[in-house]
Order: C-alpha cells, then sequence, then structure tokens
C-alpha cells in the first residue's frame, strides 16, 4: 500500500540508498553468521536435535551468502563493524546463557525474538526491495518460519518447566529489540521499511508464537509490554 507506493521512487544506486544499505545489509549478513553459530550451540545443548539444528545452522550460513550478493549486486561494501556492534547485546546474553546451560533462554533469543525480528524485517523489505534482493529474500523468510516453529515446538513439549525461565528470558531481551529497531529507523526509512510497520509484524509474529507454546493472553501482553514501546 504505503510501501508500494514509495517504491516506485526508490532510486537503488543514489549514494543515500547504498549508505542506508551498507548497515541494515550489514546487520542482515551478522544476524545470519550469529544465527548460524547459535543454532550450531544450541545443537550441543541439544544432542537428540542435533540433526535438524545442524540443518538449520546450514540454511543460516546459506542466507548470509545470498544477503552477501544482494549487497555486491548494489555495489554496496557492508559496514560490519558497525553490525557487529549491533549485535552485541543480544550475543553476549546468547553466551552467557549458554556456558550456563540455560537451554531455553537459548531457544527464547534466537528462535523466537531473532526470527521474529526476521521475519517482520524480511516481510516488510520485500515489496520494496530492488529485484535481485526480493528474489533472495522471499526463499529466505520461507526459512525463518522453520526456524521459529523449531522454537515453537520445542517450548511447546516443555512448556511447564520452561515457563519462568521464558518469562525472564523475555524481560531481559524484549527491550533491546527495540533499542535495535529505534537504532536502524532512519536507514530502514531510507529503503522504504517504515518502523510502524516492523513493530507491528514482531508483535503479531512474537504473540502468536507465545500463543503455540501456550501462554494466555493475559500472560502474553504482560510479557510484550516489556520493551516494544517507546
Ligand atoms: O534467523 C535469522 O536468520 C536471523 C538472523 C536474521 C536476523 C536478521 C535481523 C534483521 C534486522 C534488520 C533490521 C532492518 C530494519
Ligand atoms: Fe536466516
Ligand atoms: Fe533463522
Ligand atoms: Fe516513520
Amino acid at each position: 500500500m504505503q510501501q508500494l507506493a514509495v517504491s516506485t521512487e526508490l532510486d537503488y544506486q543514489s549514494e543515500t540508498y547504498k549508505d542506508a544499505y551498507s548497515r541494515i545489509n550489514a546487520i542482515v549478513i551478522e544476524g545470519e553468521q550469529e544465527a548460524y553459530d547459535n543454532y550450531i550451540n544450541l545443537a550441543s545443548l541439544l544432542p537428540d536435535d542435533k540433526e535438524q539444528l545442524t540443518k538449520l545452522a546450514k540454511m543460516e550460513n546459506r542466507h548470509m551468502k545470498g544477503f552477501q550478493a544482494c549487497g555486491n549486486n548494489l555495489n554496496v561494501t557492508p559496514d560490519m563493524e558497525f553490525a557487529k556492534k549491533y549485535f552485541n547485546q543480544l550475543h553476549q546474553n546468547f553466551q552467557d546463557a549458554l556456558a550456563e546451560g540455560k537451554v531455553v533462554t537459548c531457544l527464547l533469543i534466537q528462535s523466537l525474538i531473532i526470527e521474529c525480528f526476521a521475519i517482520a524485517a524480511y516481510n516488510i523489505y520485500i515489496p520494496v526491495a530492488d529485484p535481485f534482493a526480493r528474489k533472495i529474500t522471499e526463499g529466505v523468510v520461507k526459512d525463518e518460519y522453520t526456524h521459529l516453529n523449531f522454537g515453537e515446538e520445542w517450548l511447546k513439549a516443555h512448556f511447564e518447566d520452561s515457563k519462568a525461565e521464558l518469562q525472564a528470558a523475555n524481560k531481559q531481551n524484549l527491550p533491546i529489540v527495540w533499542k535495535m529497531l529505534n537504532q536502524v529507523e532512519k536507514d530502514a526509512q531510507i529503503l522504504a521499511m517504515e518502523k510502524e510497520s516492523l513493530i507491528e509484524d514482531f508483535m503479531i509474529a512474537y504473540g502468536e508464537a507465545l500463543a503455540n507454546i501456550g501462554f494466555s493472553t493475559g500472560e502474553i501482553m504482560r510479557m510484550s509490554a516489556y520493551g516494544l514501546r517507546p
């Protein structure tokens, strides 16, 4: 709608577009790299699911290569230093949880929060992407639903034992996503991705995931209230 109208005016070769793309593209490449590492690490915590988690990790590696190609295609050099800093807090929280063997927290960070962030970002990007990147992103976003589904199924099967840890991990990590969104608001806008749409899509995907896992509507509302507000 609004987004499609804007996309017809986008100049993918303008310096303004390419400058914003150097950061957003880097975030996505770094995110995919970290997602690969996270699923490999999760496989060490969940030996029974090792085969599937290794498959998910390999998908993330393919995604990274796809998005590197998108940057190349526009002659953009991704600002990887910026992107590494961008993920620092979530990265550290995942590493801390991993060191303590807190598989529920690791799953919440990667398979719920980061996957929902990816799903929102990619769905909002597709209608305004250049034709090359659009094709790549359409393939990628399908995989991200598979990753989200892995987390949902595991947490649903262990719901009663996981509930308290999920609520604590949500409280710790959801506000970080809000900060991350605010940090890229201007760059996203230049790519014709509206922050309001990103938040809306994130909250829908995240709320649905929490419902599928077993949380009540009231619990979901309380959990969602952490962070994703100005
Ligand atoms: O599971 C995954 O593949 C996730 C790593 C990818 C996260 C991508 C994060 C995208 C944020 C982009 C922000 C654009 C406004
Ligand atoms: Fe991915
Ligand atoms: Fe993923
Ligand atoms: Fe706006």
